[in-house]
């Protein structure tokens, strides 16, 4: 689930990674944003977007994503700026500051537009329930 971004180096002169938006994105990019001056242990997120997908890079520090279907919970660690993960809709997701001061970078589909979140785990998962056409409600 994490994407290798194509990175070039030189010797004593650092690196470059680069998202060539069209070759690495299955959307155009709408917006970008990032999320800073987080200290360590602090989780963020909690929500799901209706539609939105996005691509998010740790472009400095320690950030654990855990992205959650509804029925399995995964957790990816960005800490190497070459590296980034797919923030796909429908994925209920938090991101948890390991580092204090780290910076993700967060490039998206949309618009911000508050209506596309589900910000009520429960509702999340009601939502996912009747999306999949069958329920666990045994009652
Ligand atoms: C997401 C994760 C990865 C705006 O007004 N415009 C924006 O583009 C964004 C991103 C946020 N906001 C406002 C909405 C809230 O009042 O900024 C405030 C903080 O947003 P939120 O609490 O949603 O922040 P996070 O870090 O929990 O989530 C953010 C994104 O909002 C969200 O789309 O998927 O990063």
């Amino acid at each position: 689930m994490l994407t290798k971004l194509q990175t070039n180096t030189a010797r004593g002169e650092g690196a470059v990674s680069i998202i060539e938006a069209t070759q690495i994105l299955p959307f155009s990019v709408a917006r970008t944003y990032h999320i800073y001056g987080v200290k360590t242990g602090v989780v963020r997120g909690h929500h799901a977007h209706k539609k939105l997908n996005q691509f998010a890079v740790c472009v400095y520090g320690a950030v654990c994503i855990m992205l959650d279907n509804g029925e399995e919970k995964r957790f990816y660690t960005l800490d190497n700026p070459s590296c980034g993960i797919m923030i796909p809709a429908q994925a209920w997701h938090t991101m948890e500051w390991l580092r204090d001061d780290s910076v993700l970078l967060v490039l998206a589909s949309a618009p911000y537009d508050e209506s596309d979140y589900i910000r009520n785990y429960e509702d999340y998962l009601r939502q996912r329930i009747k999306e999949d056409g069958h329920s666990c409600d045994n009652g």
